[in-house]
């Protein structure tokens, strides 16, 4: 199984990493494969998801983050925009979704949409970060007027939308393949997908908190499809509610033998889960072992997805700037609004400054990469 390669095989560098920094005795395995360019198994996964050698992990993570990203840590100037919130998937987790004609419920128009995209002048937008529900009425010829509206509204900035999830959701609705849909979008600016609504691939974790959304092999499937359309997606795990460590390794391993296949991942960004307002509600908030722990196993586990991104939103700036030390090579952006996340209780701010996004890098000692969704640099010099 091309999971089990080992990394030798898979042009992996063996990794520079002190073996004296890790106490942890279930990690020292891990950091002998390392050390001699093995790829990971569940095994390791599970020893790294549950330690609590907090500076073991860092030391492991950090070496896997030197060899692929240097010190280089990237950041984008984005607007996200979501357009809209009225959802038939009733998601346990989600704050943020409303029935058609629940309070608060809200559909933009794709000139609303493109407005909300011209604001701020000022700011040199690379990408705009589009996602919304899957609504159970909207047509492709809204979503396409959407896109085109924004590229209109904004046409130096890539068009991210969308999530695998929200792509095989049209297709049903529309009775045609997500293959299609995503070509229709293309034809229409769309040059990338989010990587959201993965949650846990689990499907004992997605019986009990998303039964009706499409399944984690569906939400592979349509990402394999849009990399071989030549569209680069991200991937995610909202993790911190009912799964269990192994289901996390099992996400994360899915998501690795994905890329095997389909190549097309550019970031893996893991979301903490906030309680505020869901149907999980008793749940306590993510600890900063457990954040750290994510981003470390992460970092280690996928070891042919080039980014893993520390999202400031979820996990707070300081947080975020400490998991640049935990294998993050990449704190997202400016985000200038956010919905999903202070639906459930985020207290972050909704945006944060260029200045503030390179405050947070140089002064943990890494080099800021301004960049566009293809993760080219835009550095003037
Ligand atoms: O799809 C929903 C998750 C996602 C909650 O691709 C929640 O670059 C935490 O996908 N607590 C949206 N998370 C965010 C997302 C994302 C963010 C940043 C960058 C990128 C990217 C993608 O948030 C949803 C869902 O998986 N979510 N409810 C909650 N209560």
């Amino acid at each position: 199984m091309a999971g089990q390669e080992p990394a030798l095989a898979q042009g992996l560098p063996p990794l520079e990493l002190n073996p004296g920094l890790v106490s942890d005795p279930g990690l020292k395995p891990v950091a002998a494969k390392l050390i001699a360019g093995e790829r990971l198994d569940a095994a390791d996964g599970l020893a790294l998801m549950t330690s609590q050698d907090l500076l073991g992990l860092g030391a492991l993570a950090h070496a896997a983050r030197l060899a692929k990203n240097g010190l280089a840590t990237h950041y984008v100037l984005n607007r996200q925009i979501n357009y809209s919130n009225i959802c038939g998937n009733r998601c346990t987790f989600c704050a943020f979704w409303r029935e058609p004609d629940g309070e608060g419920a809200y559909l933009l128009s794709p000139q609303e949409a493109a407005a909300l995209a011209a604001e701020h002048p000022e700011m040199d937008l690379a990408e705009l970060h589009i996602v919304g529900s899957c609504h159970p009425e909207l047509g492709l010829d809204y979503y396409c007027e959407l896109l085109r509206a924004l590229g209109a509204a904004r046409p130096k900035a890539t068009l991210k939308a969308f999530t695998a999830a929200e792509i095989d959701h049209f297709a049903c609705r529309e009775g045609i393949s997500a293959r299609e849909v995503l070509k229709r979008f293309m034809d229409c600016g769309l040059r990338a997908l989010t990587g959201g609504g993965a949650e846990v691939f689990s499907p004992r974790v997605r019986a009990k908190l998303c039964p009706t959304k499409t399944s984690g092999q569906r939400w592979l499937e349509v990402s394999g499809q849009a990399h071989a359309l030549g569209l680069p997606t991200n991937a995610t795990m909202l993790y911190g509610h009912i799964e269990t460590p192994q289901e996390r390794v099992e996400h994360l391993l899915a998501l690795r033998d994905q890329q095997d296949l389909s190549g097309g991942f550019s970031a893996f960004i893991p979301l903490a889960f906030h309680p505020d307002n869901t149907g999980l509600g008793d749940i306590s908030r993510t600890t900063g072992l457990d954040d750290l722990r994510v981003v470390a196993a992460s970092r280690l586990l996928l070891d042919n997805i080039p980014h893993i991104k520390a999202y400031w939103v979820m996990l707070g700036p300081k947080v975020a700037q400490v998991a640049l030390n935990f294998g993050a090579d990449d704190l997202d952006g400016t985000i200038v609004e956010e919905r999903i996340t202070h639906t459930a209780g985020a207290t972050t701010a909704k945006g944060m400054t260029e200045a503030e996004l390179r405050h947070l890098i140089t002064s943990a000692g890494f080099v800021p990469v301004r960049r566009d969704s293809f993760y080219r640099s835009l550095e003037q010099d």
